[in-house]
């Protein structure tokens, strides 16, 4: 590779100001952060800013069934490209950085290699995923999951969200529903840059994380039913109380967590009580329970031990239970030369660097099934996310995306 290569970096204020103007879309009042659930009118909005700068700059753009929308620039040989991206839906208390800093530096790279009249000789891609989220469409990496052939559109294309739209509809509302068929094309590598959304590189002073794997999801949504009853008159032996099931639920989990010990983590993220309101015992209670764990034996009994916990919980309040899976999904190593290719270049670029698993799920996660697979993770400060509060440093950010950068180069010129 000839020297200019090696010293290509990107440039960060044009990555800045992309970050920006798609955080502008769903913007949430105040802070830094956006709302752009899967397939809203913000979602879509989002997506027509980030398909417009694909075709400024000259990409072979492609949106298939599921939504992913994937945008090519081509290499000097055919074949399958080196691939990088994540997605730019966000969760509800969504930050600017989380997915959307993954395909922004996807194009920033692409923008870099063009300023600098670089054609590598793979051609290299950048793609947004369909609902990496899962917030209101279940299981999260639907899109991608959908891409590698982890489930057949026409199941996607049917789920129900938390509001009661269903996926397929809500596609063709927004005009995404794409003629690219799915599983889509393999790519010859996957790289997916992404902020760490933890504690620990800030907490070691680390700038790059070589990310090793992902650790398991098993997400449940529980349905108690009891009965509806006056909140004054009925006396507590009497009670067939959903509430207090749900609220015992929550209790379980965090107490099986700390009793599992790290990397074991337990969520009750939604609650719905019906009818919600002060003065009645609620009739049904709708919970969810996200267990997360990198050991999938542990995971299944972490998800055993809840499960043995409702239902006596359930009886004794002489509820019935209903429970449905959202996503369940086994821990993921990545390859091993992709971790070592971006500890190598992390390294070479002067940065400090640290192998480490994702507590967060992600789009790499199901390429991983597919092609040769690895993640760049850019400090979080104090570990937040999922909050509009979510900050990576400008030096931060532009280290990985140098990493990122250098990474695709090799990989694009082998
Ligand atoms: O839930 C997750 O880990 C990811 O944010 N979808
Ligand atoms: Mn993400
Ligand atoms: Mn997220």
């Amino acid at each position: 590779m000839s020297t200019s290569t090696t010293d290509l970096r990107i440039d960060i204020d044009r990555l800045q100001q992309r970050l920006a103007d798609l955080a502008a879309i769903g913007a949430i009042e105040g802070t830094e952060g956006c709302a752009r659930l899967a397939l809203t009118d913000e979602d879509k909005a989002g997506r027509d800013l980030v398909v417009t700068w694909m075709e400024d700059l000259g990409l072979q753009i492609t949106v298939d069934g599921i939504g992913n929308v994937t945008g090519v620039m081509a290499g000097q040989i055919d074949g399958p490209p080196v691939m990088c991206g994540s997605h730019i839906d966000t969760v509800r208390t969504g930050g600017r950085y989380d997915g959307n800093l993954g395909v922004l530096a996807g194009l920033e790279v692409i923008e870099t290699l063009m300023t600098a009249g670089v054609t590598p000789r793979r051609s290299v891609a950048v793609a947004y995923f369909t609902d990496e989220e899962g917030a209101r469409f279940a299981p999260d990496m639907l899109g991608s999951l959908v891409y590698v052939g982890g489930m057949a559109l026409e199941e996607a294309l049917e789920i129900k969200a938390i509001d009661g739209a269903v996926l397929g509809e809500e596609l063709e509302r927004i005009g995404y529903a794409g003629s690219a068929p799915v599983p889509g094309l393999v790519p010859h590598a996957f790289v997916e840059l992404h902020v760490e959304q933890g504690p620990v590189l800030e907490a070691e002073g680390i700038t790059v994380g070589a990310v090793d794997g992902v650790q398991g999801i098993s997400w449940q949504e529980v349905t108690v039913t009891g009965q509806s009853n006056h909140a004054g008159t009925t006396p507590m032996h009497l009670r067939k109380d959903p509430g207090f099931v749900a609220a015992a639920c929550a209790n379980f989990v965090r107490g099986l967590a700390l009793e599992l010990g790290h990397p074991q983590v337990a969520t009750v993220g939604r609650v719905e009580f019906r009818p919600n309101l002060v003065n009645v015992v609620p009739a049904s209670a709708t919970f969810t329970v996200d267990l997360r764990n990198t050991d999938e034996a542990v995971l299944q009994d972490a998800e055993a031990r809840f499960s043995s916990f409702l239902a006596e919980t359930a009886a004794a309040e002489d509820c019935t239970v209903e429970t449905k899976t959202l996503a369940r999904f086994e821990p993921v190593i990545f390859d091993e030369s992709m971790i070592e290719l971006v500890q190598d270049v992390a390294v070479e670029l002067g940065h400090s660097v640290k192998r480490m698993p994702s507590g967060a799920g992600h789009d790499a996660q199901m390429l991983a099934r597919v092609c040769p697979t690895s993640m760049i993770f850019t400090p979080s400060k104090d570990g937040i996310s999922h909050n509009p509060a979510e900050y990576t440093s400008p030096s931060d950010l532009e280290a990985g995306a140098n990493v990122m950068l250098q990474t695709m180069l090799r990989l694009a010129s082998k």
